[in-house]
């Protein structure tokens, strides 16, 4: 797989400060947001601080300290929100677009997560 990542992407923008975020979750690896156009009540990004462009790029290229703690991040976010069906909470979505078809708009990885109401079916 070949990659090239744009710098000049809005999220490295954040993830070097240049750009402010409403920041959840930041850890070693990893930095949690609000997305700034929320389609849901929660409606939060997870990305790698690394240069990743998408999630398979991410999954085959990035150590298992940044898979393990991105994994964690995603996973702790959905307790802090009290929506994790194990504590009978009502649930949630995690999802992340991918290239031209997969409709992504930022060329750095990102997972979405979604939650606070019911989501539906999940493709339109
Ligand atoms: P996508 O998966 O690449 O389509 O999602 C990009 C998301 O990034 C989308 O939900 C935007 O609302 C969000 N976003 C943001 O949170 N802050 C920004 O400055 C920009 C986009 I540009």
């Amino acid at each position: 797989m070949a990659y090239d990542y744009d710098d000049q992407n809005i999220f490295a923008k954040i993830l070097r400060g240049e750009i402010p975020n409403d920041t959840v979750l930041e850890t070693e690896h990893s930095l949690a947001f609000r997305d700034i156009n929320p389609q849901a009540p929660q409606h939060i990004l997870v990305i790698p601080k690394g240069a990743y462009v998408c999630h398979d790029h991410f999954a085959m290229e990035a150590t298992a300290d940044e898979i393990v703690d991105f994994v964690r991040v995603s996973g702790q976010i959905c307790a802090d929100l009290g929506v994790t069906p194990g504590a009978e909470g009502p649930g949630y979505r995690v999802m992340a677009n991918a290239g031209e078809h997969g409709h992504q708009e930022v060329p750095h990885y990102h997972l979405h997560i979604f939650a606070g109401r019911p989501l539906g079916p999940m493709l339109e």
